[in-house]
């Protein structure tokens, strides 16, 4: 079967790019290339790009680490086929990629494009863990082994090293700084993004961080749309689909949802005629999302994997863990921003419970000490402040502790796969004592205290036991 490219794309069975992919220029450069930003940010990208006929807003996306995205893109001219499924399955085929570049072997490629006049934005989803920072707190940590390499290299290897980098250089040849948009799950995403970043520049040179102070914007954005990892199985539906061989086609839901702070002194694409709400406060949405809906994935990630359940489809259908995740609900509500919030957690229910989607409580379940912080401590600090009940959020401390220790319900090893794993495994009260994720709760008695309980019931019964005895 033939491939994907420029020069078949004619050929293929999907709805095609409605502007030439040839005659897209590159106005933004993306860091982390993963499947996240194929599905959401290129989606919204193209959809701007056709609404306008504005060909100058085309994607760089940059692999920090790994070779795979580019070894995938670069043969099909950056093209691929994003497979919406929902009650119907639809491939679309996005075309405002205009290269896939691997960090590690283009150092020189990618910097020529972050100090090009023309690119305005550099847009970010590396995950928590790629900003380097103290989950806790939301500041660089200058000890992260990654930052301490990049300070004492000309090629900087982490997204704030390369961002500052960049930076210096635009600074110095007197041109305009970019804006920088962070489309990660972090809590005042902009705000913990200029953190890092003029965190970073300190480390070097007082007066660019000042400089960075004083004139580049980091807007705060709500991204969301579930993208599970892509399997072979994907790769071999979507090339019978399309008609052609696509290595780098994406799976989603057809929900998306993008908020966005809008400032960018330096401009941007219409992406308000994609659908992206422009507002001037992103916060009430972010904490809406972050603790409704990847506040509940987590739950179902570390529950499910100490369970054996595999999927959130199945979670969300499971007799113990779905009605736990409702009453969960009941608890994150109160802590949040929104006009109907119970509406948006029965949307979250059905989206969960899509068939078309596989995604895999394991994959949800790594990272965890970069993702309790906002998603589950936040909603714990809020409801003990105003005295309210907090036992189903402990209860999911425990499992995340649980799961860090390595072993299901069933005898089985758990892969841990988490930056502060050589932190991790010891006892549910060592961990809590970890202030990079717990900060100042894990010196409460009576929290650890709480989360102990829970932790102990877990160890003892096991999740389904413990699920049904707090049911009642
Ligand atoms: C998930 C998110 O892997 C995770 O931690 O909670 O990737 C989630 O699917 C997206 O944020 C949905 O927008």
């Amino acid at each position: 079967m033939e491939r994907l490219s420029r020069t078949t794309l004619p050929r293929a069975h999907a709805r095609l790019p409605r502007f030439d992919p040839a005659a897209v220029g590159t106005g933004i450069v993306h860091l982390g290339l993963g499947a996240f930003m194929r599905a959401h940010v290129t989606a919204f990208n193209d959809d701007a790009m056709e609404a306008s006929g504005d060909l100058s807003w085309g994607i760089a996306g940059v692999s920090l680490r790994s070779s795979d995205p580019t070894a995938r893109l670069s043969p099909q001219d950056a093209l691929f086929t994003a497979v919406e499924r929902g009650a119907d399955t639809r491939a679309r085929i996005l075309g405002s990629l205009t290269a896939a570049i691997h960090a590690p072997t283009e150092h020189g490629r990618m910097m020529g494009l972050l100090t090009a006049p023309e690119t305005r934005i550099v847009s970010l989803t590396i995950t928590e863990k790629g900003y380097c920072h103290d989950p806790a707190t939301g500041y660089l940590r200058p000890d992260h082994p990654d930052v301490v390499a990049d300070l004492a290299s000309d090629t900087p290897r982490t997204a704030p090293g390369l961002i500052v980098a960049a930076l210096a250089a635009r600074r110095a040849a007197g041109a305009a700084p970019f804006t920088v948009l962070c489309c990660d799950n972090l809590p005042q995403n902009g705000r913990v993004t200029r953190q890092v970043v003029s965190g970073f520049a300190a480390l070097r040179d007082e007066a660019l961080a000042t400089w960075i102070k004083d004139n580049v914007a980091f807007p705060s954005t709500m991204v969301d749309r579930i993208v599970p990892a892509v399997t072979e199985d994907v790769l071999a539906e979507t090339a019978a689909l399309i008609g052609l061989r696509d290595e780098a086609c994406v799976l989603h839901e057809p929900f998306g949802q993008w908020v966005i702070e809008d400032t960018f002194p330096q401009g941007r694409p219409d992406w308000h005629l994609a659908g992206a709400q422009m507002t001037d406060n992103v916060e009430p949405w972010e904490l809406m999302k972050l603790r409704m809906l990847n506040g509940t994935h987590s739950a179902m990630a570390w529950l499910g994997t100490l369970a054996g359940v595999q999927t959130v489809g199945e979670a969300i259908t499971d007799p113990d863990i779905g009605p736990f995740i409702d009453a969960l609900w009941e608890e994150i509500i109160p802590t949040v921003h929104g006009t109907d919030l119970h509406a948006y957690a029965a949307d979250l229910r059905a989206r969960y419970a899509n068939p078309g989607m596989r995604h895999l409580t394991a994959q949800i379940a790594s990272d965890g000490s970069q993702k309790l912080p906002q998603r589950i401590l936040g909603p714990i600090r809020d409801r003990r402040a105003a005295g309210q009940d907090w036992t189903r959020l402990a209860l999911v401390v425990a499992a995340f502790l649980r799961h860090a220790q390595g072993v299901a319900d069933d005898g089985t090893a758990l892969r841990i796969s988490d930056p502060l794993a050589p932190l991790l495994g010891g006892t549910a009260r060592e961990m809590m004592a970890l202030p990079q994720i717990f900060g100042p709760l894990g010196q409460d008695p009576a929290f650890v205290a709480a989360i102990e309980d829970q932790h102990h019931k877990l160890a003892r019964d096991g999740v389904r036991a413990t699920l049904r005895a707090l049911a009642g």
